[in-house]
């Protein structure tokens, strides 16, 4: 069953929208064979023996249930909702949408099954008007999947041991990634109308010319066109129009913008974030369709040393970040997304790495505002053995960044692609698929550099030289000399020297950081303390500065805030190297990544 990305749902004067989130009816499928539900039909009437369960959020962190919250396998969700007849006169598509959910998902409408949809982050949407009824409640059925496999993105692996040394069922996960695998309906869930014929995508690529003026390249989907029906189109940008017919369902042009407002990063303008509406509508027999489209103008050109935004130097120096908050887990809401926002300002953030899956398109909106950059994160972390560059990952791995790239391209924010994090790219196997991955990526979208985070070296990895720009995680006073901040500057400048040799490209560093628990103070400075994650933080900034003046382009902290992991004896209540706690309170190295950062957005 076909499902496709779809743009953003917004109400227009063709498109209302009704939002599904809520209170769901919610239970896990923990039976024996853990395919009761499947067996027994569960989709085809409403759930039975029930729990209440809040969507968005994950489930994992919302009962006092150890049972819910490391659950692997089929769980189910299901709700009611109306629609008012006017949507089913047949001249209507009305549209299920699920912003993201956790891993492998079915949907349900009124028992049929209307969608089916492989990987978190990302969303998937289906036309279920015949599926609806009139006069009375219309039930929606989900059955989402948390399993990881070697295929998956991320990969993982589930055990289950029996005998008499184990009780029954018992399991265990492990995730190829350390963050806690938190599953469930994460995103919102929409329902939203359009007409018949309708704008099914919308895309925009801006070159700046040499006079001062940008070439604004547009192309328009459009859908469900029947027959003999002739579609024609208008769009408007910054008060240029175009008009036309529009042929084989794409309507294709470019605006000359004379004298355009361009989008800025908030460290290269007074001025940042200037978002515009590109209004699109589409007429087909008379009914039109409209969508307005938020752009913004930039252009991203990457040469032997720098990473330049409408042709000035972009300096990345950032944060990496996870989507974890307390009891949600992963579950979006705008006061958390809005509060990691005003605290990226707080710290004088140039710029995040979605580590390590995309984020909800909430929060690159936000970004696109506030003029914070973004490089999008594919969700390929932990790809550490051969099995997992096979066939199946790699067409996998095209078809997310296909998603990621269908639902991201408007956004300004966004200026480059990460493909992934941490492969095992010293591998044989890595060099072609790393190719390969790179080769679609940019057929897909010509205008963005590709990256990933490479923790390889300088002679072992085989995929970088692929890439426009070269990221490393580093964790030269963590992993490597505990201890030993003193070690940094001779390791890292090493290092950075011998990329550079190998390669002419712009060079970041995409991680580096200490496990710092708050309340801990020591001097001289001992690991886990407050004042060693600064030391070690600070260790490394004398070579990021000396080589800022040549091809290194950026450094990000790792992490934004603390998040919880998998249990293990290598993490306390999660990961620690956060300068913030998990509740989003500074730590001491906070402050000083603020000043610094406050220093680089002055051009210090
Ligand atoms: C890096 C990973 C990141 C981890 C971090 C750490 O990219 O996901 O959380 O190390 O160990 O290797 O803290």
């Amino acid at each position: 069953i076909a499902t496709c990305q779809g743009l953003y749902p917004k109400d227009s004067p063709s498109r209302l929208l009704k939002d599904l989130d809520g209170i769901w009816h919610f239970k896990i499928d923990d039976s024996l064979s853990r395919n009761e539900g499947f067996d027994d039909e569960w989709y085809l009437k409403p759930l039975t023996d029930t729990i209440l369960m809040p969507v968005p959020a994950s489930y994992n962190d919302i009962t006092q249930d150890k049972n819910i919250r490391d659950f692997i396998g089929w769980a189910w969700y299901d709700r009611n909702f109306w629609v008012p007849g006017s949507w089913l006169d047949g001249k209507t598509r009305v549209v299920l949408r699920f912003e993201s959910a956790h891993y492998y998902t079915i949907v349900w409408v009124n028992g049929k099954q209307v969608m089916t949809h492989d990987g978190g982050h990302l969303p998937f949407e289906a036309d279920i008007a015949e599926h609806l009824e009139e006069g009375q409640p219309n039930r929606v059925t989900v059955a989402v999947n948390n399993t990881l496999n070697a295929n998956t993105l991320p990969p993982g692996s589930v055990k289950y041991y029996s005998g008499e040394k184990y009780p029954p069922n018992y399991f265990t996960f492990t995730g190829q990634f350390d963050f806690f695998n938190y599953a469930g309906i994460q995103r919102s869930v929409k329902l939203y109308t359009t007409p018949k014929a309708y704008i099914s995508d919308i895309s925009v690529v801006t070159e700046l010319e040499e006079d001062g003026s940008a070439s604004v390249a547009y192309t328009v989907m459009i859908g469900g066109v029947e027959g003999n029906s002739e579609a024609s189109y208008e769009v408007s940008l910054s008060g240029v129009k175009d008009s036309g017919t529009v042929t084989d369902g794409i309507a294709k042009g470019t605006l000359k913008i004379t004298d355009p407002t361009l989008w800025w990063p908030w460290t290269l303008s007074s001025t940042p974030g200037a978002m515009q509406p590109f209004q699109v509508k589409i007429t087909t027999d008379g009914v039109t369709d409209m969508y307005i489209q938020s752009v913004g103008l930039r252009e991203v050109v990457v040469t032997e040393d720098q990473f330049l935004i409408n042709g000035k130097p972009f300096y990345f120096h950032g944060v990496d970040k996870h989507e974890d908050w307390d009891i949600v887990g992963k579950g979006i809401n705008d006061a958390l997304l809005m509060k990691d926002i005003n605290l990226l300002k707080w710290m004088n953030v140039a710029a995040f790495r979605t580590s390590h899956y995309p984020y909800a398109e909430e929060m690159l909106d936000l970004c696109d505002k506030e003029g914070i950059v973004v490089i999008g994160e594919s969700p390929a972390v932990g790809l550490h053995d051969e099995d997992n560059f096979g066939n199946a990952t790699l067409m996998h791995h095209f078809q997310v960044m296909r998603e990621m790239i269908d639902r991201d391209k408007n956004h300004p924010s966004v200026v480059m692609w990460s493909v992934a994090n941490e492969p095992a790219s010293d591998l044989p196997v890595a060099e072609r698929y790393f190719q390969s991955i790179v080769e679609v990526t940019h057929t897909l979208d010509a205008s963005r550099p590709i990256t990933f985070a490479c923790n390889k070296d300088y002679d072992s990895d085989r995929a970088t030289q692929f890439m426009d720009v070269i990221m490393l995680n580093r964790y030269y006073d963590w992993y490597d000399n505990g201890g030993h901040p003193e070690v940094v500057p001779y390791a890292l400048r090493y290092d950075l020297g011998q990329w550079r040799q190998r390669q002419k490209k712009p060079i970041m560093i995409s991680e580096y950081g200490a496990g710092t628990i708050p309340g801990i103070h020591k001097d001289p400075p001992v690991m886990w303390s407050e004042e060693y994650q600064a030391e070690a933080l600070m260790a490394y900034w004398s070579v990021f500065d000396d080589y800022r003046k040549s091809f290194f382009i950026g450094e990000l902290v790792w992490n934004f805030a603390d998040f919880e992991t998998a249990q293990s004896s290598k993490r306390a209540d999660g990961n620690h190297k956060g300068l913030l706690t998990r509740q989003r309170q500074p730590k001491l190295a906070a402050r000083a990544v603020k000043y610094r950062y406050e220093a680089l957005a002055e051009g210090k």
